[in-house]
């Protein structure tokens, strides 16, 4: 057993749908209203976790969290039976309400930043849930988030778990979606890179004027500090504010790194020398590849459109490292064009596989949005919760609990159907038990 990188999916959740929730997503935004299939989406993302799994990658399941969030809304003044809350908050507050049902836990590499603990000061794994203050309906998740986190890596002396950051836009933070680690080898100290999107403090500093930056460099740096990080192998740099304006809400939307490979889109950062040159310095002599797409080749527009950065840059075991894609980006002709030049030319990347996974996709999430990326030495393998680890025997029970208690199509009347909210508890209660995660939900709690 060696260190690697394990990627932890978050399992679709039974209420997954499509209400335009997310101000500065053109996916979420145009999809407002449509039907979802809750089913259908939780059966693509145990398909794509099956497929790395196949491959020899670690893979780790993060269950989704209890939906409608009956205990937002009491905390909003909605009172009575569970019933009563639901039906008075859809009528008298739509929107409020189609926030706390929101399945947007799936989207985990928004769960957490996570250090490894060859780049800590305690030699720990360090965990941050993200608060994700900017959206209302993202910030009821970080509480719940943390006890999952803490139900699978739950070894104290291998793991540290800190409490998600204040909750105020002064540290929105959005977790790994705009963290990146690189390294020459899993094993070793790496570089961790924050990308964030406004100065909180600093109104003199550049950023975005249409849609809202949701990372601030504040947040980003109290993580670092938390994590206990190096500050010779620690980057902060800032997202082009034009690109957050265009619709790249999260810096995984337009670039994705994995050991010596830097993928992103010549406009994604304010200042891409000096990044550059940081990395370089923090990470001493390593070859490394900065594999910037130019817009020539493809656009901003086009890379938001196919995800071709929100995907997933892996190593296999036999070291080879390849591109998890969306199939949105093989039907592009210009990304499909750029991904058969990209593995062709001098770079690690070898090859690139294509997944469906268009449920998610139509809300802002593509393949690197669904995971969270841990990486573990041989001890810390040994005692992460062996019942949330992909295989074959957890696929077919997984896709089995999926079968029995999803339903195939919602749209937001079926939302305040008081029959959703005893399917969704029942399937969680089943999950936790097959997952092994003790009492993490409220309603186990109270
Ligand atoms: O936070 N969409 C998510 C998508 C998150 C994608 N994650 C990463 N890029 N890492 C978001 O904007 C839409 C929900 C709705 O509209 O129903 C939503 O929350």
């Amino acid at each position: 057993m060696k260190t690697v990188e394990a990627n932890f999916d978050g399992l679709v959740g039974p209420t997954h749908n499509y209400a335009g929730l997310s101000y500065g997503n053109i996916a979420s935004k145009s999809n407002a209203n449509a039907f979802s299939n809750p089913k259908q989406a939780a059966l693509q993302g145990l398909d794509k976790m099956k497929a790395l799994s196949d491959m020899g990658m670690m893979q780790g399941i993060l269950a989704p969290q209890e939906r409608p969030d009956i205990y937002a809304l009491r905390r909003l003044g909605f009172t009575g039976s569970d019933d009563a809350v639901m039906q008075s908050a859809y009528k008298q507050a739509p929107h409020i309400y189609l926030a706390c049902c929101s399945a947007s836990s799936m989207w985990t590499a928004n769960a957490a930043t996570v250090s490894p603990s060859a780049d800590t000061g305690d030699q720990r794994v360090h965990f941050t849930p993200a608060n994700l203050t900017n959206k209302f309906h993202r910030s009821l998740e970080p509480e719940i988030t943390g006890n999952i986190l803490k139900a699978i890596f739950n070894d104290q002396n291998h793991f540290a778990h800190h409490l998600h950051l204040p909750d105020n836009d002064h540290f929105g933070d959005e977790g790994a979606a705009n963290h990146t680690r690189l390294c020459a080898d899993y094993a070793e100290a790496g570089v961790e890179l924050f990308v964030y999107g406004k100065h909180a403090f600093d109104d003199s500093q550049p950023k975005p004027t249409r849609y809202p930056a949701r990372q601030t460099i504040e947040a980003s740096q109290a993580v670092a500090r938390l994590h206990q990080l190096a500050a010779n192998k620690t980057v902060f740099a800032q997202q082009n504010p034009e690109v957050i304006d265009a619709g790249v809400f999260h810096n995984d939307v337009i670039a994705v790194g994995n050991r010596n490979v830097l993928f992103y889109h010549q406009d994604a950062f304010l200042n891409t020398e000096l990044l550059k040159q940081q990395i370089r310095s923090g990470l001493g002599d390593v070859d490394f590849y900065f594999v910037e797409v130019p817009s020539a080749r493809v656009s901003v527009q086009e890379a938001i459109k196919t995800y071709l950065f929100n995907t997933q840059l892996i190593t296999l075991p036999d070291g080879a490292m390849v591109i998890i894609a969306p199939m949105e980006c093989k039907q592009s002709d210009a990304v499909n064009d750029y991904l058969q030049y990209l593995v062709s030319t001098n770079n690690p990347i070898t090859a690139v596989h294509f997944f469906d996974v268009k449920q998610s996709m139509q809300n802002g999430g593509g393949p690197a949005c669904l995971r969270l990326r841990v990486v573990l030495n041989e001890a810390e393998q040994k005692v992460v919760n062996p019942e949330t680890i992909m295989n074959d025997a957890k696929f077919a029970q997984l896709q089995g609990w999926v079968n029995k208690h999803y339903r195939d199509r919602l749209d937001l009347a079926d939302m305040m159907d008081p029959q959703l909210l005893i399917e969704s508890r029942t399937a969680l209660d089943e999950l936790t038990q097959l997952l092994a995660l003790g009492s993490v939900y409220p309603f186990q709690r109270n």
